[in-house]
């Protein structure tokens, strides 16, 4: 196997024995194969669409399949193995498609991934994925090259995952599907893309991305409501219980739902603390708090709690034994022997949280503040305006993004904790719970650490800055702004080529830059963006505040 599509990515370069997350060469092996699947689909669907015919089960599987192969979503090989027979139907289908369309090439000229079958068996499968990995590519068209097809490919994955929430909660996510075909079937094998080309494709990544983001706030507040300034307990409650991880806001309500009466109180983790801000979450009252901190603290967290644990979406890690039979999977996500839950019928998870001891008493202690979506805060734009205007704030900071194992990541403990007190600190993503139990205390009564949400919540930070961009008649590159984004997985490479495409120049990216980014191409988007790696929280913050 080889993978470098995650920070976490083995010395720096790739994983090659085995995943650092826990994907094992097979798991590699198949998701490799589903995206080149995909591939082929792509260039049919793609050529298809253009002559104007769609089919909703192609655009739909997109977004399965690339979500499905994002860091930390799915490790179960049989459930690969569902998927490459879909690819399978779905490929049919798209040739079927443009047979019926085509002006130009016969669909039975085209050869790589337009030919796949998937094979009988998941070793003759996983033998068929280990020949579309990606050194016989880099053997073919080098590494930067390779580079930037995989970065089109992780920002096309995050966008793939954002958009499949969209979708979850009804929202429109056809454009992005069709955006994906195009993309792909660009990178198809046997398709020649320069690096203009690609790095085309990647800005227009990062717009798609842009507009899922805005839709993804859009859905969300429909449905749930603007996140409102709100205090969450960080201690529990004596009573049987429910931990729910990952960032599906429609699990989470229809959990909320189902245990209504039941005498069960549920509990965020991870990315799913800033579910508390929206007003139709919060306002059930057996939505107690928040329990642990961010992902990769799930196995501590995990076992500890005395419950049943709902995993909604990324980052899963290999269960400990003491909490494998608490837990549960749902939507893509995937660990072989975990109980999986269609259809959002979640008795097994309610009978299981009955059955386990739940917590004994009361612990009274902290509580922490969030709920600073753009709606929140621009309803206060006025006083920030005038905050920095009368130099009561001197300077804003963006320090947001993933978290993740590595001792590395105290940079950003250190970095928060050392940004004078005259700054408001934004913060979005599972990077916060590195600082989000620290006092920051106010400025004027605005709240030093701003707290937008999850990840998914990115598009709450960019029209924040946006906003204040036009109250001080400048550009988000002239306000008095920094960005400090720390990276895990793919869905960070969809919000940094957002912001790219945006035109935002100087984003400090940590701790380590991608594995995939050769030097050329570090080189290319230091050139054109400024895009920085971090050194020292000292020295860092010195450079921000020089401007
Ligand atoms: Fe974190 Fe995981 Fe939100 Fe990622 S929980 S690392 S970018 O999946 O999604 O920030
Ligand atoms: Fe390694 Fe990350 Fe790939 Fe897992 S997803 S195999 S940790 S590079």
């Amino acid at each position: 196997m080889f993978c470098y599509q995650c920070e976490q990515s083995s010395q720096r370069t790739g994983c090659t024995a085995v995943g650092v997350c826990g994907k094992n060469p097979e798991t590699a092996a198949l998701q490799d194969l589903l995206l080149h699947a995909l591939k082929g689909v792509s260039v049919f669907a793609h050529r298809a669409a253009k002559a104007g015919v769609r089919s909703e089960a192609l655009e739909r599987f997109a977004l399965d399949a690339l979500f499905t192969t994002v860091t930390n979503v799915n490790f179960d090989p049989v459930r690969l193995q569902g998927m490459l027979a879909e690819a399978g139907r779905h490929l049919e289908e798209a040739r079927r498609l443009y047979a019926g369309v085509r002006t130009a090439a016969d669909p039975a000229s085209f050869n790589g991934a337009t030919c796949f079958i998937p094979a009988a068996t998941l070793d003759d499968l996983i033998r068929q994925g280990e020949e579309t990995g990606l050194e016989g590519r880099q053997e073919a068209i080098g590494a930067d090259l390779l580079g930037l097809q995989e970065l089109l490919t992780y920002g096309l994955k995050g966008m793939a995952a954002y958009a499949w929430h969209v979708r979850d909660a009804g929202g429109d996510t056809g454009e992005t599907s069709l955006f994906i075909f195009e993309a792909l079937a660009a990178i198809a094998p046997g398709e020649t893309t320069t690096v203009d080309q690609l790095l085309g494709l990647c800005m227009r990544c990062g717009e798609a991305n842009f507009r899922v983001l805005e839709s993804l706030d859009g859905v969300h507040t429909k449905r749930f409501g603007h996140p409102v300034p709100t205090q969450v307990r960080l201690d529990p409650v004596a009573g049987p219980c429910i931990l729910v991880s990952g960032h599906n806001l429609e699990d989470l309500m229809a959990l909320l739902e189902q245990t209504k009466g039941t005498g069960i109180n549920v509990y965020t983790h991870g990315e799913m603390l800033p579910a508390h801000g929206y007003p139709e979450l919060h306002k059930h009252p057996h939505l107690v708090g928040h329990y642990g901190g961010a992902w990769q603290d799930q196995a501590r967290d995990f076992d500890r709690f005395p419950g049943a644990i709902l995993m909604t979406t990324n980052c899963i890690q290999l269960p400990k034994q003491s909490y494998f039979q608490r837990l549960f999977t749902c939507g893509l996500v995937a660990w072989p022997g975990v109980r999986h839950i269609d259809g959002r019928d979640f008795s097994a998870v309610i009978k299981t949280a009955q059955r386990a001891p739940g917590f004994p008493s009361d612990v009274e202690g902290k509580t922490l503040t969030l709920g600073f979506g753009h709606n929140a805060v621009l309803g206060v734009a006025g006083q920030i305006v005038d905050a920095v205007k009368s130099g009561a704030i001197r300077h804003f900071f963006l320090v947001g993004g993933c978290d993740g194992a590595k001792t590395g990541r105290n940079y950003y403990t250190e970095f928060t904790e050392q940004i004078p007190s005259d700054c408001v600190i934004l913060t979005l993503g599972c990077g916060k719970f590195r600082f989000n139990r620290n006092d920051f205390g106010t400025i004027g009564g605005i709240p030093r650490l701003l707290d937008c949400g999850q990840c998914n919540d990115a598009y709450s930070a960019i029209k924040i800055a946006a906003a204040l961009a036009e109250a001080f008649g400048c550009g988000i590159n002239e306000l008095p702004l920094s960005l400090n984004i720390s990276w895990y997985e793919q869905k960070a490479v969809a919000v940094l080529l957002t912001l790219l495409h945006l035109g935002v120049r100087n984003i400090r990216l940590g701790p380590t830059l991608p594995a995939f980014a050769t030097p050329a191409i570090v080189a290319a988007l230091q050139e054109k963006f400024n895009l920085l790696p971090i050194t020292t929280a000292e020295a860092d913050l010195i450079d921000c505040l020089k401007a």
